[in-house]
């Protein structure tokens, strides 16, 4: 059996990427950092129903020491790097914060494995954010990068010492540089929950009104559940690379407002309101991927419509405040 360890379990990515090695078949060992709501923090498990099934160790990416501990217990042979202040808004709040853990937890992470157990196979949870400010209207392997934010400056760190340990020291590590993937797992902050989570409220009568920032940002979305496949195959192949995941399909903030509005029977324009202090300093406009390398060598492609992830997102939300009983606004 072979053993997986996954940082990051308790985010939407981790909870996905559990489910999945876990009917393939793999011991699943998530490093957990310390909480105190530590009660609340496996509600993603909970909800894909892997909660009991995987091992928790205390660690954090900040802390060097807590990784070689947990790496040389656990002798993973693959380990996932999730783990991330990953909230790009926030970057500029918490730049530093964002640089420690996002930039240099990924390098702790990295020296763990150089030191304690060099055959594990390492993935890195790189970002199409890294792109930023786009040179070239459709991005693959070979795009040019241009960060945008805190966030992207730290993931492109993460990026380039991924490459650098696989050029440095032979280890299997390797990249995946995802674009913008959801689910009803997807925390409350980022657009598309933002907006289904809205959805449901007002259709509900919980609420009138959606705040929003830019609405003709446009990014390429796709669904957690397919993206989690394609990490798995990452560190299936006999050599170590980096691959785009991605759909190949853009669209605005405001689309996404019509689709997930419209899923209820509702009007996008008669509810969402813009709002300036959600508009961020810099901002990326477009995002869409070119997915072709992942096809050719991993025989990964999405199979999830955008209309179809936010039908599955909205009802999702739905459900969580039919059953929540919240008082009306
Ligand atoms: P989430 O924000 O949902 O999850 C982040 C995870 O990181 C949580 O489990 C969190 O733990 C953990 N974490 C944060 N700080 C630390 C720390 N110091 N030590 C240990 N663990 C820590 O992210 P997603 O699941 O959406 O994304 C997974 C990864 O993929 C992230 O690195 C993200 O930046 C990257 N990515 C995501 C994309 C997306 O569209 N979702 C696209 C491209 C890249 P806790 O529960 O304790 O807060
Ligand atoms: P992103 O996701 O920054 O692309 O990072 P997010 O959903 O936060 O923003 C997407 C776009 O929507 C615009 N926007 C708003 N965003 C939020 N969160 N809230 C709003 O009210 C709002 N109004 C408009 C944003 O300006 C932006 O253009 C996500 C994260 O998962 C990263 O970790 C990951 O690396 C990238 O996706 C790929």
């Amino acid at each position: 059996m072979p053993t997986a360890l996954v940082t990051g379990l308790t985010g939407q990515d981790g909870a996905y990427l559990s489910a999945l090695l876990l009917e393939k078949g793999y011991r699943v060992v998530g490093l957990i950092r310390r909480s105190a709501s530590a009660d609340v923090i496996n509600h993603r498990l909970r909800w894909l129903g892997v909660e009991g099934r995987v091992e928790l160790m205390d660690g954090d990416l900040l802390d060097l020491s807590s990784l070689l501990r947990v790496v040389q217990a656990v002798q993973p042979d693959e380990c996932y790097n999730l783990a991330a202040q990953s909230f790009v808004a926030a970057s500029w709040q918490q730049p530093l914060l964002t640089g420690s853990v996002t930039a240099l937890g990924a390098a702790n992470m990295l020296e763990a494995i150089r030191l304690a157990r060099p055959a594990c196979r390492f993935y890195q949870a790189s970002s199409s954010e890294m792109y930023g400010l786009i040179q070239e209207p459709v991005q693959n392997e070979k795009t040019p990068f241009y960060p945008r934010s805190p966030y992207a400056v730290a993931k492109l760190y993460a990026h380039w010492m991924t490459v650098n340990y696989r050029e440095s020291f032979g280890l299997h590590a390797s990249s995946g540089i995802l674009f913008n993937h959801e689910s009803p797992l997807r925390g409350i902050e980022f657009v598309t929950r933002k907006v289904t989570d809205g959805v449901a409220r007002i259709k509900l009568g919980l609420a009138r009104e959606l705040p929003l920032g830019n609405m003709d940002a446009t990014r390429d979305w796709g669904h957690a559940r397919d993206y989690v496949q394609a990490m798995w195959r990452m560190l299936q192949q006999d050599v170590a690379d980096d691959y785009v995941v991605a759909t190949g399909r853009t669209t605005s903030i405001r689309d996404l407002c019509r689709i997930a509005f419209g899923h209820a029977g509702l009007n996008y324009e008669d509810h969402v309101v813009t709002r300036s202090d959600l508009i961020r300093p810099a901002e990326v406009d477009v995002l869409e991927g070119d997915a072709a390398k992942a096809d050719r060598v991993l025989g990964w492609r999405a199979t999830t419509t955008l209309e179809d992830m936010i039908g599955e997102m909205v009802e999702a939300d739905l459900a969580r405040h039919r059953a929540s009983n919240l008082p009306r606004a």
